[in-house]
């Protein structure tokens, strides 16, 4: 015991009776049964950070990685309950919100989270990989209205962005400017990520206040990519869980998306995955 004491001096937070806890992290999110993106995405990766995830769902999204067949939202009643059965019961440490979908389930969420003032990753879930939309039209518009400003994150990709912008980027330059503005209209940090630029290196854009901070990995092509920007917004938010500041738990995400990629699981000589069996 007596050379347990000044590691519990050093982290009291992290140890009790001498056994360290491990952080709580929540997805509210959609399903993915094809388990590539969505919640399935999310629960790999808190796994991967060493994270106890927990989950709301959303919807149930019946699909593969080419195609989405059918979208079932989850009644507002049970997406409530699901969300304060976790946060009644668990020490919540930082979470994520991702396919959303209707503006019942945005009201219900914004209603939810706002009294926890807990760090928040808003991934602005619109369109799957595969081209369908993945959120209503009067939804889109209300998570920007009441969803963005409780976030401590939001990470369009380029597409994303470009709809929240109204405006077409397509080049290195124009990301940067519109990490910048989108910050100026919403008022909380943004990263824009620019895989889809597809040049030699991708390069995300992080702005929180007046500078821009850049996150380079080298672009892996003919990779895949369903469900990348799930797994990225969720490794985001187990470094906010595990007490990283924001920059630190972009390059750590980055870091760890950019593997998931280059090392793909072969799931057939012509179909692969992401791979979240890495640890970060
Ligand atoms: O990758 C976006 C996404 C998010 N959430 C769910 C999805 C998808 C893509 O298909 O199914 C549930």
């Amino acid at each position: 015991m007596s050379s347990l004491f000044p590691l519990l001096f050093l982290c009291p937070t992290l140890l009790i009776m001498g056994k360290k806890t491990i952080p709580v992290v929540l997805s509210i999110a959609g399903s993915d049964n094809s388990a590539g993106a969505g919640i399935q995405a999310d629960l790999k990766t808190f796994c991967a950070f060493k994270t106890y995830g927990t989950t709301a769902l959303t919807c149930i999204v019946a699909e593969n990685p080419d195609k989405v067949y059918s979208i079932q939202p989850v009644h507002p009643e049970v997406l409530k309950d699901q969300i304060q059965s976790i946060v009644a019961f668990y020490d919540v440490a930082a979470l994520k919100t991702g396919m959303v979908y209707s503006t019942a389930a945005i009201k219900i969420i914004v209603t939810a989270l706002k009294p926890l003032r807990l760090p928040l990753v808003v991934d602005p879930v619109l369109v799957s990989t595969s081209g369908s939309f993945l959120i209503q039209e009067d939804a889109a518009k209300l998570m920007q209205k009441d969803l963005f400003p409780l976030a401590t994150l939001v990470t369009p990709n380029l597409d994303e962005a470009s709809f929240l912008l109204g405006k077409k980027i397509s080049n290195p330059a124009e990301a940067e400017s519109a990490v910048k503005i989108l910050f100026q209209k919403f008022k909380v940090p943004f990263l824009v990520k620019g895989g889809h630029l597809k040049g030699k290196i991708a390069v995300d854009y992080l702005c929180a206040g007046k500078t821009v901070q850049r996150f380079s990995a080298p672009f892996i092509p003919r990779a895949s990519t369903h469900g990348t920007g799930c797994t990225y917004s969720a490794a985001i938010t187990c470094g906010l869980a595990l007490g990283f500041g924001l920059e630190k738990s972009v390059s750590l995400a980055k870091k760890f998306i950019t593997n998931a990629i280059k090392d793909h699981l072969p799931l057939s000589p012509s179909r692969h995955a992401l791979n979240h069996f890495l640890q970060r």
